[in-house]
């Protein structure tokens, strides 16, 4: 366990020289997860949009790889589904295996096929869009030189 979490650091380190934009996508999603009570897992909102309108009648499946881990784990694709009466506005529930930076990848298949992926670090409460933050999202608090007080 602590030595797979500190190849994640290496990686995340080696991902942050690599350029950040591997697909240029017309189709972009905006997601948000809260954690459940359930260990790595959360409760997940996405918006698709196209050309800043907010897209109804999509759907697919999702799933979540680590950039700096591709082969570490093997997290299950999800459905997700639009919401009642929130026409554009799509959920899902997913189980991670631990926290940090994650890429979403959304296989949309209706209407038609598109793959839209998304950056996300998450910490124990949330998601954070990636690009909202700088790059250190393993940083455990140790690695930081302070001064002055102990933790
Ligand atoms: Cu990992």
């Amino acid at each position: 366990m602590e030595k797979v979490f500190f190849s994640c650091i290496f990686y995340v380190l080696l991902a942050s020289i690599a350029p950040t934009v591997l697909y240029p996508m017309q189709t972009k999603s905006q997601t948000e997860c809260t954690a459940t009570s359930k260990k790595f897992q959360y409760d997940c909102n996405v918006s698709f949009f196209h050309k800043k309108d907010p897209m109804s009648g999509y759907s697919g499946i999702v799933g979540a790889k680590m950039p700096s881990m591709a082969m570490a784990h093997n997290v299950k694709p999800v459905k997700f589904s639009e919401k009642e009466g929130m026409a554009g506005h799509y959920e899902f529930t997913i189980q991670l295996e631990m926290l940090g930076e994650w890429m979403f990848q959304y296989d949309i298949s209706t209407p038609k096929r598109d793959r839209v992926m998304e950056k996300l670090i998450f910490d124990k409460t949330k998601s954070i869009a990636s690009d909202k933050k700088h790059k250190h999202s393993h940083h455990k608090h140790s690695d930081h030189k302070h001064s002055g007080h102990d933790h």
